[in-house]
């Protein structure tokens, strides 16, 4: 049996360009959503996101009538749910848009439906939502039930794109496939095959929950190995860029950079999931996430350190001094400033420093509201031409494209190895 309707619950970073994807392939879509603007905007046409080609496929998408946004859901043959899954304060998984998404869902749930969890997860939530579905509709079979029987069935598949080339790789990544049985597993694959040209990798639900947390701490460990590489080549003078890239050219060495630390959705966020579960076992995990947090503070503190030798050098006051930083996003070449290590060190900067901060942020129009009226936004040239004290935080294109020569500052914290 096709599938006729696909619902998408939950139109942000991972819902809408699936949604999208779909529709692209004539399907006939129905992406849900709580938050009406963003209903209104896919219904006019628009994207209330920022993602490349997007907006185009979208666009085409709904005026050809295949993609439909609403608030309440109706029935599908198969739902997506890609609801957000943050944690809490004590780093615990936050299910509650998975749990509000599945009661939802329920009551419009008939035989021979597919449901799949796309958030990222804790190990078991699939079995759980299967057993939140099976309490709200006991005339349904489910596979923790029934098995390959089962009047649903159901799969996790999570996501793995990239921010910035999400239309890419949304097509082209390999895809894992983690049915509750093999039967659902069968049937998500025949669902990602209308669009996917990576191939569909069937597993467990358990495992693939795990394989989504594993992929982002293993780069989050490995952000973690740079960051602290960083420390202690600072303390011993060493360039850790150039450090970096003499080991990496050992044929099984493949460090990554580091940075002012490590922000986003996800790579901040997923190994937490493992932690919380494994708060014994997870020593590494834990240790990374810990490293990736801690570096912020320390590139404060070089600030400060650079801030008090300028000042040793020079007749100004510290309120008369100028701090320029280069870049506010969580990572190059975008716009998107959320959980952003760039943005947190700006922050420390602007309250503790009694003269002008100052941002370049080529991504954005206008200062964020966290740092109106402790910041002020400046071309690259003015802050080049101007500032005391530089501190590189993005390694954005324009920032990467500027001349050395340019620099004539003597104090200067690049956490991105830019400029040396
Ligand atoms: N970063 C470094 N050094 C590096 C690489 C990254 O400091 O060498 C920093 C970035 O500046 C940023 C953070 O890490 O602050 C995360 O950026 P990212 O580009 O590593 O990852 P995300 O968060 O944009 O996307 C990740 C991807 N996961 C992996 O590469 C394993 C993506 O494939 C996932 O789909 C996504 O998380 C997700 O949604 O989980």
């Amino acid at each position: 049996m096709s599938f006729n309707t696909i619902s998408v619950i939950g139109l942000g970073y991972i819902g809408l360009p699936t949604a999208a994807a779909f529709a692209s392939r004539q399907k006939k879509v129905i992406g849900i959503d709580i938050n009406p603007h963003a209903v209104e905007t896919i219904n006019r046409g628009e994207i209330h996101i920022v993602e490349p080609d997007l907006d185009n496929i979208v666009r085409q998408a709904v005026e050809g009538g295949f993609l439909q946004a609403a608030t309440q859901l109706v029935a599908a043959d198969a739902f997506l749910i890609a609801v957000p899954t943050p944690f809490k304060g004590d780093h615990e998984p936050d299910m509650t848009y998975v749990q509000a998404a599945t009661q939802s869902l329920a009551p419009v749930l008939k035989k021979g439906d597919l449901v799949i969890l796309e958030s990222t997860s804790p190990v078991g939530a699939t079995e759980q939502m299967a057993d939140w579905l099976a309490q709200v509709r006991p005339d349904l079979s489910f596979p923790q039930q029934a098995g390959e029987q089962a009047d649903i069935n159901i799969a996790y598949c999570p996501e793995r794109v990239l921010p910035g080339q999400v239309m890419v790789e949304l097509i082209k990544n390999d895809r894992v496939i983690g049915g509750m049985s093999a039967a659902c597993s069968a049937r998500a694959t025949e669902l990602y095959n209308i669009f996917l040209e990576g191939e569909c990798v069937v597993t467990n639900s358990r495992t693939a929950e795990m394989c989504k947390l594993t992929e982002n701490s293993f780069r989050d460990v490995n952000i973690a190995f740079a960051n602290e590489l960083s420390l202690i080549c600072a303390e011993k003078g060493i360039n850790v860029w150039e450090l970096i890239a003499l080991a990496n050219r050992h044929p099984r060495v493949n460090i990554l950079q580091p940075g002012p630390g490590v922000g986003g959705h996800c790579i901040a966020v997923d190994p937490w999931f493992i932690v919380a579960q494994n708060p014994t076992l997870a020593r590494l995990i834990r240790t990374a996430r810990e490293v990736n947090d801690s570096k912020p503070f320390w590139v404060l503190d070089q600030v400060k350190r650079r801030v008090a030798d300028c000042l040793t050098s020079s007749d100004k006051r510290a309120s008369e001094l100028k701090i320029a930083c280069f870049g506010l996003a969580f990572k190059p070449n975008i716009d998107d400033l959320r959980e952003s290590p760039a943005m947190e060190v700006t922050q420390h900067i602007a309250a503790w420093h009694s003269g002008e901060t100052w941002v370049v942020e080529p991504h954005v129009a206008a200062i964020p509201e966290k740092l109106a009226h402790h910041a002020t936004l400046v071309s690259a040239d003015v802050a080049l031409q101007q500032a005391d004290v530089l501190v590189m935080l993005v390694d954005h294109q324009q920032f990467r494209a500027i001349d050395g020569a340019q620099i004539t500052q003597r104090w200067v914290v690049d956490t991105k190895g830019v400029w040396r």
